[in-house]
């Protein structure tokens, strides 16, 4: 009997030196330690021992399942080791693959434009003013030398909220309260950039809501080469050329002497093409020497000081900048268009 568990000893370990895998080595276990297996079978068989050899097996038993077992979990560890070397060299991440980056969301072109509109006024010295889209008649209207009768405060032209309160229509009621919130016809350089309202088509050139800025410059001595000059720097800045300038007479409520000003066209550099309906020149904006009435009504002395404003519509900025021929895309929030910029 101790000559047969000799063999099943070497035989096992033989076995275990050659297990080339956890899943082998489970199945030498199961064979030799296992309920069903070879010891187990010896350990049935030693009830027919004497009772002077049974001990005497039975430790020769214990001995060499113990040294199986010491084998098994040995190379148990070996294998476990292996294992885990093939899979740190098989699956290896690489760590140069371009890594998943998040959807990044940008800026819209209306404000993309805005900011390269406000960044020019800046470097100009221009303070940056804001005021509230829902205004009071006094200052959208009254305060701009609108009379109560005049067209613009018509129904037709304005959301109005009540009698008296209204979706501004233009950004100037911004420069009529900084006005007044001055003292001693103190010197004003601002823009006042924003959205406006005005019941209007909506269509590929017009639409109810746009975003305009305003300017205003006031101080002593200020003369209509001024509004040129800044005008004319401020444009050839905003479409990075030395476009051609061109002042037309005009008439604005606000303004004394009114001008409408034209640049060289963007597209055709003044040949005349589809843009500019073949006249050379594009519409870019309303400008003028602030009415005297204006400058009265809310607190400056026009015997004393002076000043110039213009106004400019950054939609159709954005239009000739960027090549677009419909204002609605701008609105429309498709991601293919808003994905180009
Ligand atoms: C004050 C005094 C004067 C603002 C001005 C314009 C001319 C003008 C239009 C351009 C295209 C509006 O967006 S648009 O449709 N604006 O032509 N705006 S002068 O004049 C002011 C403003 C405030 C106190």
């Amino acid at each position: 009997m101790e000559e047969q568990i000799k063999n099943i000893q070497t035989e096992a370990i033989e076995a275990v030196k050659k297990a080339m895998s956890l899943a082998d080595l489970d199945d030498i276990r199961v064979k030799y330690l296992g309920k069903k297996g070879s010891f187990s079978a010896i350990f049935r068989s030693m009830k027919d021992l004497s009772p002077e050899e049974k001990p005497k097996v039975g430790k020769f038993v214990n001995e060499a399942r113990t040294l199986i077992e010491t084998e098994i979990q040995a190379k148990n560890e070996v294998l476990k080791e292996n294992e885990l070397q093939d899979r740190l060299e098989n699956e290896t991440i690489d760590i140069t693959l371009p890594g998943r980056a998040p959807r990044l969301g940008h800026l819209h072109p209306i404000t993309l434009t805005l900011n390269r509109i406000k960044e020019i006024f800046l470097r100009m010295g221009f303070s940056i003013e804001e005021g509230p889209e829902i205004e009071e008649d006094y200052y959208n209207f009254e305060l701009l030398n609108l009379p109560k009768d005049h067209p613009a405060r018509d129904m037709q032209d304005s959301f109005y909220i009540t009698e008296e309160i209204l979706m501004r229509t233009q950004t100037s009621p911004v420069q009529a309260r900084t006005m007044k919130a001055h003292k001693n016809n103190e010197p004003i350089r601002m823009i006042a950039p924003g959205r406006v309202y005005r019941r209007d088509d909506y269509d590929a050139t017009h639409s109810p809501m746009f975003t305009q800025v305003e300017g205003l410059v006031i101080d002593k001595g200020i003369t209509f080469a001024d509004l040129k000059g800044t005008l004319e720097l401020a444009l050839r800045e905003i479409f990075q050329k030395q476009v051609g300038v061109r002042f037309r007479p005009s008439f604005f409520p606000f303004t004394e002497p009114s001008t409408e000003v034209d640049i060289s066209c963007v597209m055709c550099g003044g040949k005349g093409c589809r843009v500019c309906k073949g006249t050379g020149y594009l519409e870019i904006l309303g400008a003028g020497m602030v009415h005297p009435r204006v400058l009265e009504m809310s607190g400056y002395n026009y015997k004393k000081v002076s000043g110039f404003a213009f106004g400019l519509g950054v939609e159709r900025i954005a239009m000739l900048s960027y090549g677009i021929d419909d204002l609605r895309l701008f609105y429309d929030n498709d991601v293919r268009f808003l994905n180009k910029f």
